[in-house]
């Protein structure tokens, strides 16, 4: 069957969450509803000011590109355009794309009858992004306490940002992120390997099934998590990466100005070791 004939069984009316059905339809294969319309709106006047503010920056080297959030002196107000102001635009910007398209993928969920995993799995990536830009800024007192736009310009805040507290690795949520980070990369390189092992099989080899799946890790490990719960556990650890890293760095000041070596102190202080 083309694409398209198949496509069109799914291309259903309704499931808006704003504006009806106004903006309920398609361009091309994209649905576009209200929050295509505000997430191409967004998009094109953050990336606008974006160039706008690379044309007054004295370099079109991609690498060099740098918008900067205000000096710290402007605390949460409103900057001067040239002085953070399109850096606070460009976030103002950033935020609404994101959020616009995280309620997209909700419209099409409602709209296929489909559960919101996919737009709260988004959310979370959008609260990894609002907590450098936004929640942490907001709890030290300054739009300027955000990351620079730009790609090595970035790199220095987070390196900068890191060594302010000596060792950031030792910062116990960012412990638990990159935990985190890892066992998604072990839990979907297990997934991957195990499918492909599973159902792409060599010529002359016949396609196996779940029984195969399930009894490869039995046999294994003694224990197989099933074709539901590896999806489950992928998730929550994906998740879980997101949303700690998002806390490790809203602590960072907020919640803990000395350096992260020194939190562990506590270890050494339990009277145990009396
Ligand atoms: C599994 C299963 C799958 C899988 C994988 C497993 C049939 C197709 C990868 C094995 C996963 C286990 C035992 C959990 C590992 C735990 C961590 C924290 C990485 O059993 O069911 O479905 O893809």
């Amino acid at each position: 069957m083309a694409l398209l004939s198949f496509e069109r069984r799914y291309r259903v009316r309704g499931g808006t969450l704003v504006g009806g059905s106004l903006f309920d339809f398609w361009a091309g294969p994209f649905y576009v509803g209200f929050f295509g319309v505000t997430t191409i709106f967004f998009t094109i006047v953050g990336v606008a000011l974006i160039m706008w503010g690379a044309s007054q920056g004295g370099t079109w080297n991609p690498w060099l590109i740098n918008i900067q959030p205000p000096p710290l002196k402007y605390g949460l107000r409103f900057a001067p355009l040239m002085e953070g102001g399109i850096w606070q635009l460009v976030t103002i910007c950033a935020i609404g794309a994101f959020c616009s398209w995280a309620l997209r993928q909700a419209e099409i969920s409602r709209k296929l009858g489909m559960a919101l995993h996919i737009p709260i799995a988004y959310s979370v990536a959008i609260f990894a992004y609002v907590s450098l830009v936004v929640i942490r800024p907001v709890l030290l007192g300054a739009w300027g306490y955000g990351f620079p736009y730009g790609i090595f310009s970035h790199l220095d805040w987070v390196s900068n940002t890191g060594y302010q507290y000596l060792h950031f690795h030792y910062n116990p949520a960012h412990m638990i992120a990159v935990s985190f980070f890892f066992t998604t990369c072990l839990a979907l390189a297990m997934h991957g390997a195990l499918i492909l092992s599973a159902v792409n099989p060599q010529k002359g080899e016949t396609v196996k099934g779940a029984e195969h799946e399930d009894a490869f890790f039995r046999d294994h490990i003694g224990y197989s998590i099933g074709a539901l719960g590896i999806h489950r556990l992928g998730l929550f650890l994906a998740l879980s990466a997101a949303f700690w890293s998002a806390i490790c760095i809203i602590i960072s000041g907020p919640f803990w100005t000395h350096g992260w070596p020194e939190w562990w102190s506590w270890w050494l202080r339990l009277p145990v070791w009396n």
